[in-house]
């Protein structure tokens, strides 16, 4: 799908705040994909759409992670999770797109998970530092960004995590298990 078809889609779902972050998104996951080898056009796609759920119905959504069979672990943690999985469910049925590298860099990009794909980790990235993000820690993070996907996750991961426990809020686990991997692997 061309650009300029896909963000009129998916400008009808957001507010015009978080249309800006998905341009923002966009134009971060096309650099990040060219700087570390992913494939810039499914990048563009699944940023465009990785927050096409934001803003359904708490309802609906807990309905659709019940009907579809995701982990229902999911609805004893915080709701901000739910939009990223029932998003890659409603690109799919109401979009049309079928690729499954897109759906799955969409429905990974707020937990994180083990094992996740280059463009996963982009998406997932470029969440956190596009331009107009403004939170302690992000630059760091930026910068971080320039020399190594993994070294800029690990610590975005940090701040994420940290922030939810200053909060005292649970920790999905798939978030810890991303967490981990990246940093085992640092050894
Ligand atoms: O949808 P966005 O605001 O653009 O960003 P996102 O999809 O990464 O959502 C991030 C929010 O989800 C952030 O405020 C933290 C919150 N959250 C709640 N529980 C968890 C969590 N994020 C992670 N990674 N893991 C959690 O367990
Ligand atoms: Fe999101
Ligand atoms: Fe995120
Ligand atoms: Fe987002």
């Amino acid at each position: 799908m061309n650009r300029e078809k896909a963000l009129e889609l998916v400008k009808k779902h957001l507010t015009e705040h978080r249309y800006i972050h998905t341009c923002g998104v966009m134009e971060t996951s096309i650099e990040l994909a060219k700087r570390y080898g992913a494939d810039e056009k499914k990048a563009e796609t699944a940023a465009i759409f990785h927050d096409y759920a934001k803003f359904r119905d708490k309802g609906e959504m807990q309905g659709i992670i019940e009907r579809e069979n995701l982990s229902k672990d999911l609805l004893l943690y915080n709701g901000e999770l739910w939009h990223a999985p029932v998003g890659a469910i409603l690109v799919e049925r109401e979009v049309g797109i079928e690729d499954r590298d897109i759906l799955d860099a969409i429905r990974f990009h707020t937990s994180g998970k083990e094992g996740m794909t280059v463009l996963d980790k982009v998406v997932y990235l470029a969440d956190y530092i596009e331009p107009n993000r403004r939170f302690p820690g992000v630059e760091e993070v930026r910068e971080l960004a320039k020399e190594s996907l993994d070294l800029a996750l690990i610590k975005a991961l940090q701040n994420t995590i940290t922030f939810l426990m200053k909060k005292n809020q649970a920790i999905y686990p798939d978030t810890f298990r991303f967490y981990n991997e990246l940093t085992l692997n640092q050894r």
